[in-house]
């Protein structure tokens, strides 16, 4: 069994937001065309105190309940089945889905019989980078939707890497019709 998990599509990692992730406005038609072929969608959202370490390290983004932290509104949030919030406290930077803490995702996706996870969102170097290498630690297969992440280089060496690491750790690159 197959599920889709949407990495922090939001308003704050897109254009115009406090942590712009460059082009990721055009990952959004992508995953919304994606959710049509998942009868179990979940999505993770960034979803930070107003203090927290982790903006230490980055501009303040995605303070949960704020507009940031929102769906963008052309996002079809509608399919979602479950959001996990991550990044909750206040020494926590929550790059990864399996480190929510409103439902722990490992037992959620147990429960529900997945065994395939396909992953997709903003951003590659970090929250997708972070959740698929533990998905993959848990055990499940993984495939990284290529041309629905976002990524925070505009260096194509760097990205291709990110991508090799990740392979090497086990996940499949596929692209959104190959789904
Ligand atoms: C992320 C930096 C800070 C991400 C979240 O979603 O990849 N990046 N917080
Ligand atoms: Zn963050």
């Amino acid at each position: 069994m197959k599920a889709l998990l949407i990495i922090d599509v939001q308003n704050d990692f897109i254009k115009g937001g406090t942590l712009a992730v460059p082009d990721s406005e055009q990952v959004i038609p992508v995953i919304n065309d994606l959710m049509e072929k998942f009868n179990l969608i979940l999505a993770t959202q960034d979803w930070h105190p107003r203090k927290t370490a982790h903006f230490e390290e980055w501009p303040v983004h995605c303070v949960a309940g704020s507009k940031g932290a929102d769906f963008p509104f052309d996002f079809h949030k509608e399919k979602i089945v479950q959001i996990f919030y991550k990044g909750t406290g206040n020494r926590d930077d929550g790059y990864s889905g399996f480190e929510a803490t409103n439902i722990e995702l490992v037992d959620y996706l147990k429960k529900n019989g997945i065994s395939q996870l396909y992953i997709c969102g903003i951003a590659l170097e970090f929250c997708v980078k972070s959740s698929a290498l533990d998905a993959l630690k848990e055990g499940f297969q993984v495939f990284l939707i290529r041309d629905a992440i976002a990524n925070f280089s505009r260096e194509q060496e760097k990205i291709e890497q990110e991508y090799e690491e990740l392979q090497k750790a086990g996940a499949k690159i596929v692209l959104s019709h190959q789904v």
